[in-house]
């Protein structure tokens, strides 16, 4: 029988799609790829996973896994041939169960992120992880990437958030680490390989993620800062002033506030004056007495005088903060708004975040003086985004340097001691930066995993790692 015929005998009717309907799966979220697909596998269950994924290894098919298409490089976009299956987790969304006590949940691949965040806050907890696509992506995209996002200072990456996975390996066996122990010093970190591994080594069908006790306070702010210098400052003092409250702390350059008041109906300057940088910065506490808001006003009164930050306000409610909030959040949807641009997405040690943003700055008026430069991110976390804009009418010439401009920003933050991936994975998009930037023996080793894990080289082939 041939593959399709095989996996028609595996799947329920309506869960094999083919012909335009793949439509939706062929195209990646920034429009980089338009790839073609033998079809689009919608599995139910793990058995389902497994049985898809033997077939496919039988075939030597290659197996592109899909979850809510919210990647930044492509990672989940079948090739041009229209000989690889997608295989879509949606379908496998349920929350396993929740565990209070142990603070933690099992939720399956397919779930939507917001879900995972609603089905702990209903326990009475919290799970950090927090994306600008949090409605649309799911819980095994973030996984696959290792994703990031506004919290990872208090919280750390995806990585960090979990204690067990089940995978479906390339020969459909199901590695069944569903543990829910904060301690087991029991050799290798296998599952850890499948963590930022982009499907290249197996499906991720489920996770055990850690909860947190529920935010019971918060206050947020929007401070002008004259420089990232005053913003790194800026940090390192809230930081300690708070006890470590910080939950997040974003830079934001004037020309971000232009673009979002321009392109996004309901944003406004909170701020009278215009100022060069802005840091949106959120103190969060299980407490609710915590007097956060007092301790957040004090810091940056004391901030003030110092000359480190030049004015800010505070929000007062929640109205007011969700306000603060959408400035930040649709950042890159007012850039999609303004037209073709470029993106970068680098962090060094946070301490060499104001030589990168100046040196890099340097580096583009310099050699694309026509570009507008928008660096925004997540100055906790070292990570910005260090994009440019074209003017209008320069799109296409912008985007015919887009080599040399990522050359030469990627070798300023590998020279901080930094990287050219951050936060947004590697996926088809940065395959050579990876082979530029990875030390030769971390690629061999990379290679050899590949190798053992998926002999065949089904599994998302040429993501992360060229195949063949
Ligand atoms: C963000 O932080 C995302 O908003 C997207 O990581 C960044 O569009 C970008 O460059
Ligand atoms: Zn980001």
């Amino acid at each position: 029988m041939d593959l399709l015929g095989t996996l028609r005998g595996i799947l329920a009717p309506g869960d094999l799609i083919t012909g335009e309907a793949c439509e939706p799966y062929l195209t990646d979220h920034r429009r980089l790829y338009r790839g073609r697909a033998l079809a689009v596998a919608l599995p139910r269950s793990v058995e389902e996973v497994s049985r898809v994924v033997v077939a496919c290894n039988t075939a030597r098919v290659g197996v592109v896994p899909h979850g809510g298409n919210t990647s930044y490089c492509g990672g989940a976009t079948p090739d041009e041939s229209g000989a690889q299956l997608v295989l879509a987790l949606a379908r496998l969304n349920r929350i396993r169960s929740v565990d209070p006590e142990n603070y933690s949940l099992i939720a399956e691949a397919g779930c939507v992120l917001a879900r995972v965040q609603e089905a702990a806050e209903t326990a009475g907890r919290h799970f950090p992880l927090s994306l600008g696509s949090q409605g649309s992506c799911q819980i095994g995209g973030n996984l696959s990437t290792n994703a990031g996002g506004v919290h990872v200072l208090r919280y750390g990456m995806m990585r960090d958030l979990v204690l067990g996975l089940e995978v479906v390996l390339a020969d459909g066996r199901v590695l069944p680490g569903l543990t829910a122990l904060r301690k087991d010093n029991t050799g290798y970190d296998i599952r850890g390989l499948f963590l930022g591994a982009e499907g290249t080594l197996g499906v991720i069908t489920a996770a055990s993620l850690k909860l947190f006790p529920q935010l019971k306070s918060a206050a947020t702010a929007f401070v002008a800062v004259p420089s990232p210098a005053a913003a790194v400052t800026l940090l390192a003092r809230l930081r300690e002033a708070s006890g470590d409250l910080v939950s997040s702390f974003e830079l934001i350059p004037r020309i971000a506030v232009e673009l979002t008041t321009r392109h996004i109906p309901g944003v406004s300057d909170p701020l009278e004056a215009a100022h060069p940088w802005y840091v949106l910065c959120e103190l969060g506490s299980a407490r609710a007495a915590e007097p956060l808001e007092a301790l957040l006003t004090e810091a940056l009164g004391a901030a003030l005088e110092a000359g480190l930050i030049e004015d800010a306000v505070v929000a007062r409610s929640e109205r007011e903060r969700a306000a603060l909030w959408k400035i930040r959040e649709t950042i890159p949807e007012s850039q999609r708004h303004e037209g073709p641009g470029l993106k970068h997405d680098i962090s060094v040690p946070v301490s060499a975040l104001p030589q990168f943003v100046a040196r890099g700055a340097e580096w583009v008026a310099a050699h694309v003086p026509g570009a507008r430069l928008i660096a925004y991110g997540h100055v906790g976390d070292g990570n910005l985004h260090f994009n440019l804009q074209a003017r209008p009418a320069e799109g296409a010439a912008l985007l015919a340097r887009g080599e040399e401009v990522r050359r030469a920003l990627h070798d300023l933050a590998a020279a901080l001691g930094g990287s050219f991936s951050a936060e947004h994975g590697i996926g088809r998009l940065k395959v050579a930066e990876l082979e530029r930037y990875a030390p030769a023996t971390e690629l061999a080793l990379m290679h050899a995993v590949k190798r053992a894990l998926d002999p065949n080289g089904i599994m998302n082939p040429g993501k992360v790692l060229r195949s063949g």
